[in-house]
């Protein structure tokens, strides 16, 4: 089966790429000839994921899913949310996002924080959503190269690392991507 990931992010394409089955083919944006960004004007994470896939399939006529990620900090109510990518502004620094973060955190003992993944599938006319999510808290300073994003900050209740110190491999076990992806597959069996 071929599917379309609608995402514009490599490193989230390199993680699910490890995670589906080789039945299933996973296509990219840049294979269908869509380059343009694809618009994201939702309040929330889910509305977000459900727009990306609707647009790939109103433009390109492809049956496709979109992850729509958010990092939810508990003392800062939700934040930064449906808003993580463009924290700090609108060039979607990574850096730029976590120094953000970590100021607005500097005197907060609440270190709490959860990211949450909605995977939208549109597949023959309808459309399916699951989530995954994974708790945590921030920590007081980056550590670690791998991932992206947020990764450096954000240490998963399951390990003493943060995820950018895990192998992708690890990150994948428990991650909020991983756990929404794996209600993808089993829908799709
Ligand atoms: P697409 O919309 O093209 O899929 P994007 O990077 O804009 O890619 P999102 O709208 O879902 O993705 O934005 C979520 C932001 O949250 C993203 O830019 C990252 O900075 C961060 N993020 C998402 N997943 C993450 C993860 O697994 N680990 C760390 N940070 C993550």
């Amino acid at each position: 089966m071929k599917l379309v990931f609608a995402t514009s992010n490599l490193n989230k394409l390199k993680e699910i790429q490890a995670l589906v089955p080789d039945h299933i083919q996973l296509i990219s944006l840049a294979d269908i000839g869509c380059t343009e960004e694809i618009p994201e004007n939702s309040p929330t994470i889910e509305g977000n994921a459900i727009e990306k896939a609707n647009y790939v399939k109103k433009h390109y006529g492809y049956d496709c899913f979109a992850d729509d990620t958010g990092l939810e900090v508990e003392a800062l109510n939700g934040e930064p949310g449906v808003y993580s990518a463009r924290y700090a502004g609108k060039e979607k620094d990574a850096n730029a996002n976590m120094d953000k973060l970590l100021n607005k955190l500097e005197n907060i003992n609440n270190r709490s924080a959860q990211f949450k993944t909605v995977i939208a599938l549109v597949l023959n006319g309808k459309v399916e959503t699951f989530t995954g999510i994974c708790s945590g808290i921030i920590t007081h300073e980056k550590k670690g190269e791998k991932g992206f994003g947020y990764d450096p900050i954000f240490r998963p209740k399951e390990h003493k690392e943060t995820f950018a110190q895990l192998s992708l491999i690890e990150k994948n076990k428990i991650s909020h991507r991983g756990r929404a992806i794996q209600q993808l597959i089993s829908y799709l069996k």
